[in-house]
């Protein structure tokens, strides 16, 4: 854990802030009565059997959880369909007419699709995708902005049972090709592009390079998203625009396909400690339960708030809080195309006011950066429609949080400070806007059934008071349930390390009540801007450049984007180290993973500083990359090569 957090924890403990939730909230909300997480705790499974009567079944399941360490089943013997709890129970009911998705281009431009269509629209995509020989099981990769017809498609493709891998509009032709062969993929669906601060940013010719070495590929559907369809390269036979094939299934109905509970429904790829991403898989009937539980319980939904999300859907927040979570529960969620900062920026607030929103589930990075411009871009908008605030995605500052609930929540909102992780599928680590007394900086305690703990090396749980790694130790029903074709990988990363408990890579702490405080992660896996990077893939994306002999990444703190990447590289022979190298490396790294993982300084160095036993040290490189060139460097082999990169440093630093 970094010291500075540290700090600035053992700061607040002693301070001790806490918000209480007011009367009105607490009389008001979803769930107030304390005796759930008893409940819960001593029969988890007949707590989700509970829930699971929320979500419209085929087949009734005979059997709430199967479990087989680290093999998971839930709601064994049901079938269901996702798109059908989404969409047809409420098109087909009192929410016929309520909106479902309020979407804001960047450029102005705004859709608003009631349930009644959606149902149209996702019938009429999955007519297209049987048409174009999409079938059960049958994957699709879906690389696309933050467009309607992203959520269409995933939608779409629940409803014929083919799961979807939908792939970060941000990535680079080589992730997508990586992603695309994994799970090979037989159909892809992108956009001529999107928008993002006021330009158009391309995306077709990202998908087209890809597929130069993808053979599972034999279609492509393209969304006339930027009208340029000039620019786009359309090859015959295999490309098909998405409106002509949508146009030409006419108002085709398709009826859902009856999927048992643990029929795949998506594979989405994380980054992991090797230079190789993981795709998680999930399944649909505890996804779903668990997704639309959490999602009622810790935004206290109510059928006529206006919810935004606004994290992309190429993370795991998309899926799980702006499409399943928030669709299964009939709400209406706003979706936003661009970045927070175009035309001005005050955009967020002016989507607050414009579309009365009531729930805001946000990132800290976000919300830095918000504080960083200042409060005159809220204040210039009426923000009173606002109920109830999240976070999600790191370690979130008292400072941050506390400026988050007064500017933006009127000193009223509640802050959900929500903590999981791809691989759990649902928030796990979470306050309860009625019953939660809120301490800023931590996600409290785990949700009803949960059993989350803090263990040290030997796996034994560390009393309240003290830190360690953070453990869950029962299954959930939204938890990953593998990785696509290497189970042996899925074990080990997080089975075996403590057996029979799931190991999240995140540290830990818990205060004298029991409150969870997390630190950030344990492993080799970055979090920039709320984006997960592993170190790993960005060194061997750096190898990968001709110029390259060895290269080492480390995560150091930032003040905005919570931690920003420092690349420390040594050259080959010929090659000259300066802002020019700096630069062709930078680009290099765009280039192989995407813009995302760009490093945001660049060292070069004779030698890295390694062990006698040859091991990069990593903590002495971070040490440097945040300024404290001190540490113990008594176990380097050459001292000597420490000199030279606190000069760059000093240079660097001006
Ligand atoms: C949902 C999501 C997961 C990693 C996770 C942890 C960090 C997420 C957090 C948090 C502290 C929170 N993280 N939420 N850390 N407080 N409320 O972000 O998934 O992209 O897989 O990242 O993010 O380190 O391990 P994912």
């Amino acid at each position: 854990m970094s010291t500075e957090l540290q700090g600035t924890i053992d700061a607040l403990l002693q301070e001790d802030r806490r918000y209480e939730p007011s009367a009105e909230f607490h009389a008001q909300a979803n769930v107030k009565d304390p005796a759930v997480y008893e409940r819960a705790g001593r029969d988890p499974e007949g707590f989700w059997a509970e829930q699971a009567r929320n979500i419209d079944w085929i087949t009734p399941y005979h059997t709430v959880l199967e479990w087989d360490v680290p093999w998971a089943k839930w709601f064994v013997g049901g079938q269901l369909n996702a798109t059908a709890n989404c969409v047809d129970r409420h098109a087909h009911g009192s929410r016929r007419d309520k909106p479902a998705i309020v979407w804001e281009g960047e450029p102005g431009d705004t859709k608003v699709l009631t349930y009644a269509d959606l149902y149209r629209e996702v019938n009429r995509a999955a007519s297209a995708l049987k048409r174009l020989g999409v079938q059960q099981g049958d994957r699709v990769a879906l690389y696309l902005g933050m467009v309607p017809e992203l959520a269409i498609a995933m939608l779409a493709c629940a409803r014929i049972g083919a799961p979807h891998t939908v792939i970060f509009g941000g990535f680079s032709a080589e992730s997508i090709a990586d992603r695309v062969n994994d799970c090979e993929a037989k159909l892809v669906v992108t956009a001529d592009g999107t928008y993002r601060r006021g330009s158009k940013f391309g995306l077709k010719l990202h998908v087209d390079r890809a597929l130069e070495s993808c053979p599972s590929v034999d279609k492509v559907l393209v969304v006339n998203r930027t009208h340029d369809p000039a620019e786009v390269n359309m090859v015959p036979g295999r490309d098909l625009w998405w409106h002509a094939e949508v146009d030409r299934s006419g108002s085709e109905i398709v009826p859902p396909e009856p999927l048992d509970s643990e029929h795949p429904l998506y594979i989405l790829y994380t980054s992991g400690t090797t230079g190789k991403p993981k795709g998680m898989l999930h399944t649909t009937g505890g996804y779903l339960v668990g997704t639309a539980t959490t999602h009622q319980a810790v935004f206290d939904l109510k059928d006529d708030d206006v919810y935004w999300c606004t994290a992309d859907i190429g993370w795991v927040t998309g899926h799980s809080y702006v499409v399943y979570g928030p669709l299964a529960n009939g709400a209406t969620c706003v979706m936003y195309e661009g970045t927070p900062d175009y035309p001005d920026k005050d955009r967020f607030w002016a989507l607050v006011e414009r579309h009365n929103i009531s729930i805001l589930y946000t990132a800290p990075t976000a919300i830095r950066t918000f504080m960083k411009w200042g409060a005159q871009y809220p204040a210039k908008h009426d923000l009173s429609t606002l109920r109830i605030l999240g976070t999600v995605g790191e370690p979130i500052n008292p400072e941050a949080w506390v400026w988050y609930r007064e500017v933006i929540g009127r000193d009223i909102c509640p802050v959900v400070d929500t903590w999981w992780m791809t691989e759990t599928g649902m928030i796990l680590i979470t306050p309860l806007p009625g019953l939660t007394t809120l301490k800023p900086g931590s996600a409290s305690f785990p949700f009803p059934s949960i059993e989350a703990d803090v263990v040290d090396d030997q796996g034994t749980s560390v009393p309240l008071g003290g830190g360690g790694y953070l453990v869950i130790k029962r299954p959930w029903p939204a938890m990953a349930r593998t990785i696509w074709g290497d189970p042996e990988r899925y074990r080990q990363t997080y089975w075996d390390r403590f057996p029979g408990s799931y190991f999240a890579g995140d540290g830990a702490k818990r205060d004298a009540e029991g409150y969870f405080w997390l630190l950030g992660r344990v492993d080799d896996v970055l979090n920039v801007s709320g984006h997960r990077i592993g170190t790993m893939e960005v060194e061997s994306a750096l190898v990968s450049h001709p110029s390259v002999a060895e290269a080492a990444v480390v995560g150091i703190n930032h003040e905005i984007k919570g931690q920003a990447l420092a690349a420390f590289v040594t050259l080959r022979g010929s090659s000259e180290p300066g802002d020019e190298q700096v630069d062709i490396l930078r680009n290099h790294v765009a280039e192989k993973i995407g813009p995302i993982a760009k490093p945001d300084k660049v060292f070069f160095t004779a030698e890295l500083p390694k062990t006698r036993s040859a091991k990069i040290m990593r903590r002495l490189l971070r040490d440097i990359g945040e300024g404290r060139v001190g540490g113990d460097t008594t176990t380097l082999a050459d001292p000597s090569v420490l000199a030279s990169i606190k000069e760059q440093y000093e240079e660097q630093e001006g």
